[in-house]
């Protein structure tokens, strides 16, 4: 196997490289930091997960035209220190693409430059969660004009009616022997009682009254960075933004930011879906996303709150189910412990939705 020195001296990278030390804790792809020596900055090494983003010249292509409009519009707007504020990917060494495919490995590697003096965190306050909806909301109209054609990078991402299939068909192919447990025939009997309400998105696609637009798609609340002082910076871990609905960054970012345990928390009992997160994210989220969103949109933001835990419920559990081939999992019940967390969120949402929706119409 290549080491990761040899992969990192494929990109046009300044400074000596002095370590290479794994980085954050994505449940998908292998991400390291290059310390390099000097004034040169840090860089960011990451080997893609092709088996979940099949096409990566295609996510590369949308990774590039998304930072170059993002870094036009704060140019435009006279911002500074604009490198901590939208990504830079590296160009390989003499050429002009921005991954590499190491085919005797069949392995794909990207550098992005690091984003000094800037956290990730993992939980937010009131404050904080407004912060974040006023930054999701500005990605989105950011990207309301880009004059490049995106593709999904996975396919029917958001997807519900998808999403349950998978699930119907994990469950009817029970390859890890899970599904006759007593448990797991529960979680299907709770989950499929509101699989139509849940699908609701999908029919108001083809009724013709929601639109797709440029979404990040994985607003989880660590996929955005603070400066030290607490100051939004920039949204990190663009692979998935791509047209969506914009349920989608509304309704992640909530699933994560308003749960009063990790999303992997064993302790489900206190489980519980915070409106005071809630409230303040949708009070950020509208003061920059009104001026685009349609009536149908801000009405179903409560519906999007509901969908997401819903929808990380049935992916976690078919991967579960299936036998623990897509998240990377740290023990053999894991998947079941972040399904039991999510349905737990998804019911406390849903015993909110009055109050979420009187919300939303005050704003
Ligand atoms: C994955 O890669 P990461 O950890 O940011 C997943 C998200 C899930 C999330 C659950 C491409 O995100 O959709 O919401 O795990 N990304 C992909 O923690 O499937
Ligand atoms: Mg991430």
């Amino acid at each position: 196997m290549k080491s990761l020195d040899e992969i990192a001296a494929h990109f046009a990278i300044e400074g000596e490289i002095l370590a290479i030390k794994p980085l954050g804790n994505g449940l998908i792809n292998d991400t390291y930091k290059i310390e390099t020596a000097g004034s040169a900055p840090d860089y960011v090494l990451q080997r893609v997960n092709h088996n979940v983003f099949k096409d990566v010249e295609l996510m590369q292509n949308n990774i590039e035209a998304v930072t170059r409009h993002i870094r036009g519009k704060l140019e435009a707007a006279g911002e500074t220190d604009i490198d901590r504020k939208v990504l830079k990917f590296i160009p390989v060494k003499g050429g002009s693409k921005t991954y590499i495919h190491d085919a005797a490995e069949d392995r794909y590697w990207r550098v992005s430059v690091f984003i000094p003096d800037a956290v990730t965190v993992e939980t937010v306050n009131a404050e904080y969660s407004y912060f974040c909806g006023k930054a999701f909301g500005n990605f989105e109209a950011m990207l309301s004009d880009i004059p490049d054609t995106l593709g999904e990078t996975i396919p029917d991402f958001h997807n519900m009616e998808l999403r349950s299939r998978q699930l119907r068909e994990a469950v009817a192919a029970d390859a890890a022997g899970r599904v006759n447990d007593p448990e797991v025939q529960a979680i299907l009997k709770d989950l499929a009682e509101y699989d139509e309400e849940m699908c609701k998105a999908e029919r108001l696609y083809r009724e013709g009254v929601l639109p797709k637009r440029i979404c990040h798609c994985d607003t989880k609340v660590n996929n955005m960075m603070f400066d030290k002082s607490g100051n939004v910076l920039c949204v990190i871990d663009l692979d998935t933004t791509m047209p969506s609905f914009v349920f989608s960054d509304f309704g992640d970012f909530l699933r994560t930011a308003a749960n009063t345990v990790a999303e992997d928390s064993p302790e489900v009992d206190k489980v519980a879906f915070r409106m005071d997160i809630f409230k303040a994210f949708a009070k950020g989220y509208l003061e920059s996303a009104s001026c685009f969103l349609t009536p149908v949109e801000k009405e179903n933001l409560p519906y999007a709150a509901l969908l997401f835990p819903y929808m990380q419920a049935v992916r976690f559990f078919a991967d579960y189910i299936n036998g623990d081939t897509y998240y990377k999992i740290k023990y053999p019940e894991h998947n079941l412990v972040r399904t039991r967390n999510q349905v737990a969120l998804f019911h406390s949402a849903l015993s909110c939705v009055p109050e979420m929706k009187a919300y939303i119409e005050s704003l």
